[in-house]
């Protein structure tokens, strides 16, 4: 005879060993990121297998292309291929994807989710919302790979991002990122919510897009990059591919060419931009032209990792008249709103030629049709609201700008900077802003972080790429501080603690392991397996 206790110890470990494999029931305890405004749970389950059909609403042919992301992102968590079918009404059982009319709803990439034993219906009011709504359901199953069914717990999740401006900037400049490789970063991203990608085209080391007008910009200027490898571009119809490929994720590409500094892989392309540059590591000035044959002579092409040391020149002829060319090309080739003039760390220009810089480069961007978006150094210029400025390193800056009306993105260096080492043992990376672990990329609030400085739309986290030359070592960065990054941009500082998020992160390893990514397992996340 079995004890009384020995018995009830038995009960207990069975009911536990059932509970563990039983289908989770319970909404509330999903591991959503970014954090959902509301959920509300109702303990059953629906059980998605192969057979359950994705449902499309009839006329919104918008919504075919959602839904095959929705089946192709179930494929990889569970192994099943689920069946597409437009839908003329309601049926009893499957997935439904339909839209609503936008007057009633308050954010046009808000989402609801509702999911019942039979049902799991996303309604939105544009395809944009339903591809958030895709974003979150995906993360309600487990990240297998291979299943025969799969319980997602039913209930109601309502959600709503806080800010608009939800984005990232790939520094493709200072070491060249491949076409596939942007395109696999804008897919992680775009699993957690992120809507821009800004894209850092060109600097000292490297000019990475095709401009017609000016070839030698790409083939010359693009033909090195940080430590001497061989650097790259890409073509203007490669260009387009990268825009096209965003746009299906709905994040929008904000290209940047940046000025007036940052420009020596232009200067040493055509000589005729060229006034004068300072090498860095000697601290001279070279090349103050003119040299041969009354022209200016191109700089070298430079692979050091200084900022700030070179310059376009206001007075030279050539000077507008490439900047006009390359907007031009740029834009007509961006179907965004925005273009990134740069304008950052300008040390060698002088005050008053920077103010005239930006003042022009404003009128040229606007009249192609663009808002034109500067680091936080543009404050010193005269713009107003149809300006964007973002606030990396100096709050002064981003306080002016946002007095004269400017609209302000929060990358704070010491909290955002992907490039910024983890901790002192962190092999990649910089360290000149702070060292950045999870937490605290997570643990700040964009709205109060810069005293003063209101008129925010959003947050950014950017890569620079000094210290990176492979897909892996852009992950390591990027990962996970980028996902917590994500949700800073998403859901109110209201609704976040770093003890509780830490454990819808940790939750996320099987899911970034099946996508194979390359991500830095802080010791201050739990991850599961
Ligand atoms: C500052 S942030 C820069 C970049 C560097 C970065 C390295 C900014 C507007 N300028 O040119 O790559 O630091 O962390």
């Amino acid at each position: 005879m079995i004890s009384r206790t020995a018995f009830c110890l038995l009960l207990l470990l069975l009911w536990s060993c059932g509970k563990k494999d039983s289908p989770s029931t319970d909404l509330s305890k999903s591991s959503m990121i970014p954090r959902p405004l509301s959920v509300r749970a109702t303990g059953k389950a629906f059980t998605l297998d192969k057979d359950v059909i994705i449902y499309v609403q009839q006329g919104h042919d918008d919504l075919v292309s959602i839904a095959q992301r929705l089946a192709s992102q179930i494929n990889l968590a569970t192994g099943f291929t689920n069946v597409i079918e437009v839908a003329e009404e309601n049926g009893q059982r499957g997935i439904f994807v339909q839209l609503e009319d936008k007057d009633d709803w308050a954010n046009e990439e808000a989402y609801v989710i509702s999911i019942n034993s039979n049902q799991i219906k996303i309604n939105a009011p544009t395809a944009h919302g339903a591809f958030n709504a895709v974003q979150t359901l995906v993360q309600l199953m487990p990240f297998h790979g291979a299943s025969e069914e799969v319980s997602i717990p039913t209930g109601t999740i309502r959600d709503v991002p806080q800010y608009a401006w939800r984005g990232a900037m790939l520094d493709v400049a200072r070491h060249f990122f491949s076409v596939e490789d942007v395109k696999r970063y804008i897919d992680l991203i775009s699993y957690y919510k992120i809507n821009v990608l800004h894209l850092h085209l060109s600097d000292d080391q490297g000019w990475r897009i095709e401009i017609k007008s000016w070839p030698r910009l790409a083939t010359h200027g693009g033909s090195t990059e940080v430590g001497g490898g061989e650097g790259g571009y890409y073509t203007q119809e490669q260009y387009k591919d990268i825009v096209a490929y965003a746009a299906g994720r709905f994040i929008t590409i904000v290209p940047e060419i940046d000025l007036p500094g940052h420009i020596n892989a232009a200067l040493a392309s055509y000589g005729e931009l060229n006034g004068g540059t300072i090498v860095p590591e000697e601290g001279r000035v070279v090349s103050n032209n003119p040299i041969l044959d009354g022209k200016s002579r191109p700089t070298e092409l430079y692979t050091g990792i200084e900022v700030g040391w070179s310059t376009l020149r206001i007075e030279k002829e050539a000077t507008f008249r490439f900047v006009n060319d390359v907007i031009r090309e740029i834009s007509a080739i961006t179907p965004g709103p925005y273009f990134h003039i740069g304008g950052d760390e300008a040390h060698v220009t002088k005050k008053e030629d920077y103010i005239e810089f930006i003042n022009r480069f404003r009128k040229i961007v606007s009249a192609n049709d663009k808002q034109m978006i500067g680091w936080e150094e543009i404050a010193q210029a005269d713009i107003d609201s149809t300006s964007i400025a973002q606030h990396w390193n100096n709050p002064e800056y981003a306080q002016l700008a946002a007095s004269k009306g400017a609209r302000i993105i929060m990358s704070p260096s010491k909290k955002v900077y992907l490039d910024m080492k983890y901790d002192s043992t962190t092999t990649l990376g910089l360290d000149w802003a702070a060292l950045i672990e999870v937490d605290d990329s997570y643990s700040w609030d964009p709205a109060t972080y810069a005293h003063g400085v209101d008129r925010i739309i959003g947050v950014e986290a950017p890569l620079w790429s000094e210290t990176i030359a492979t897909m892996d070592e852009l992950e390591y960065l990027a990962f996970p501080r980028i996902i917590a990054v994500a949700e800073v941009a998403w859901t109110p500082v209201q609704s976040r603690t770093w003890d509780e998020f830490k454990v819808r992160l940790g939750n996320h390893a099987p899911r970034l392991k099946l996508l194979g990514v390359n991500y830095y397992k802080s010791p201050k996340v739990p991850w599961t397996n």
